[in-house]
């Protein structure tokens, strides 16, 4: 297995973005998140970076068709976690907003409680909707049920739910599910099928119910997690995918058991990779996004700020040429960004979040092209290489010394360099056999300078550069794949 190929700075830095970009993709962050994931996790093998070929599977081809073409998504944590928003009586809880109950240790009768304050009276289905299809995204994914047990949907396996014991009485699910009917946007749902804190038999709350060897997991996975996964295929139109997490004892037919319902009930509902067993399609550690590009269709769960679930104090949020770069960086590898907010206890989603993602969306309206649809990088120079000094990461892999100038993806006959800074000379395009037709900017079609120089294709770019955030130049050739 290949582990944890460190990404980290820059071969040119220089602007504040640059600055920025360095200090987000720093060592020491990363080292970080990465003992941390280990250490609440525990299932080292979903760290893997670099995506492995598996053998082609034509019915999974099928049912990946759209979501390849959709390449970014929206990530929705939303729960009970909204009340305390990472603090418990008073004191910080560090760490994931929705993780407060395990950090704090709060017995299942404390935290219960919350249900009876939850009413997010300013949730409003269509304006979410609305927020991912202003952004560009092109499907949303909810956590149904998250750690701590509590369905956001009305559940006749556990009167743990929106409807049964909340003020608010109101199914959201239901609600998000006709609102993205409407809106022709596609939803999935997050189920936690594990750790449930809340049942005797879930794995996971070692403080009011004892360890987890002791527990008859299959009672709670036969009276809840599998009838609720039942629930959500059957009641809610056509579910995209079921984003299954954390797979702490999906030993033997467990994981299958699931993979069984979801075929059973709705054959075209994808499987992410965290169920315990192969999914459909691979998905990364959080916020991790692979060195290389890879033909498999993979995931990157990530995180505007450093939180899933709501927190009052996490402000950091990621700037929205970040997020476009980390869009385009994940697309030319051949990937898709599943993106995350998380909304208040009152159901709203902070503004932040939603400036950032209208940001980047309004420049998605004008070069979706090099996004939808698109292709990997026939390249792969431009990504970054290995140090130089041979320096290795944790795991004894070589650090990877990201590259972050530029991106390319591609579709039949046309390659998209994305530019994250002004080149500052003639750039040259990297050489292929195929004859170069034209060159032109995506955003207004305006041809752009090229020449060719002792068999050297040159781009000649405007400055200063059209796009600060990232400007897109279409390279026309002939033929419809790139021979090199
Ligand atoms: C899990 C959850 O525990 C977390 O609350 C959130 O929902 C996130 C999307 O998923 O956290 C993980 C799971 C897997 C890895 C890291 C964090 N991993 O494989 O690196």
């Amino acid at each position: 297995m290949q582990i944890s190929k460190r990404i980290s700075g820059t071969t040119k830095p220089g602007t504040t973005k640059l600055t920025k970009l360095t200090k987000r993709f720093g060592v020491r962050a990363s080292f970080l998140v990465i003992l941390v994931g280990f250490v609440v996790q525990g299932f080292p093998g979903a760290w893997a970076q670099t995506i492995q070929p598996r053998p082609p599977d034509p019915a999974r081809e099928k049912r990946l068709e759209w979501f390849r073409e959709a390449k970014y998504g929206l990530f929705i944590h939303w729960g009970l976690y909204a009340i305390p928003a990472g603090q418990w009586n008073g004191k910080r809880s560090l760490g994931l907003g929705e993780w407060v109950m395990f950090r704090s240790t709060v017995p299942v009768k404390e935290y219960e409680k919350l249900a009876a304050r939850f009413n997010p009276v300013k949730f409003n289905a269509d304006e979410w909707v609305k927020l991912a299809k202003d952004a560009g995204m092109k499907y949303i994914v909810i956590t149904s049920k998250h750690h701590d047990g509590f369905a956001l949907f009305k559940s006749k396996a556990s009167a743990y739910n929106m409807v049964d014991a909340t003020p608010f009485k109101r199914d959201v699910l239901k609600e998000l599910a006709d609102a993205c009917a409407r809106g022709g946007i596609r939803l999935g749902f997050y189920y936690s099928q594990s750790q449930d804190w809340h049942e005797p038999h879930g794995a996971g709350n070692t403080w009011d119910f004892g360890p987890d060897d002791k527990k008859d997991y299959d009672q709670y996975l036969r009276g809840k997690a599998e009838p609720q996964v039942r629930e959500l295929l059957t009641g809610y139109g056509p579910v995209a995918l079921i984003w299954f997490d954390t797979p702490r004892m999906m030993t033997g037919d467990r994981p299958h058991r699931f993979t069984r319902i979801v075929r059973e009930l709705q054959p075209n509902t994808l499987i992410d990779g965290r169920l315990g067993a192969e999914g459909d399609y691979v998905s990364t550690g959080d916020n991790v996004i692979p060195p290389s590009a890879s033909g498999e269709a993979w995931e990157v769960p990530a995180t505007i700020n450093h939180t899933w679930g709501y927190r009052t104090d996490d402000h950091d949020w990621k700037s929205p040429g970040q997020i476009a770069f980390k869009l385009l960086d994940i697309v030319s590898k051949g990937g898709n960004y599943l993106l995350n907010v998380g909304p208040t206890a009152e159901g709203v989603i902070p503004q932040p979040s939603q400036d950032i993602l209208r940001t980047v969306g309004r420049w998605l309206q004008v070069n979706g092209e090099a996004v939808y649809g698109a292709g990997p990088t026939p390249f792969g120079e431009e990504l970054g290489e290995p140090s130089a000094r041979g320096a290795k990461d944790l795991r004894g892999d070589s650090l990877i010394y990201q590259q972050i100038q530029w991106r390319v993806t591609t579709k039949p006959g046309k390659l998209y360099f994305t530019f994250f800074d002004e080149p500052r000379a003639p750039f040259e395009i990297p050489r292929i056999k195929n004859a170069i037709k034209r060159a032109y900017r995506l955003a207004d079609k305006a041809p752009v300078d090229l020449k060719t120089e002792n068999g050297r294709a040159l781009l000649n770019l405007e400055r200063p550069i059209f796009d600060p955030m990232a400007t897109v130049v279409v390279v026309e050739f002939e033929g419809t794949k790139v021979e090199r």
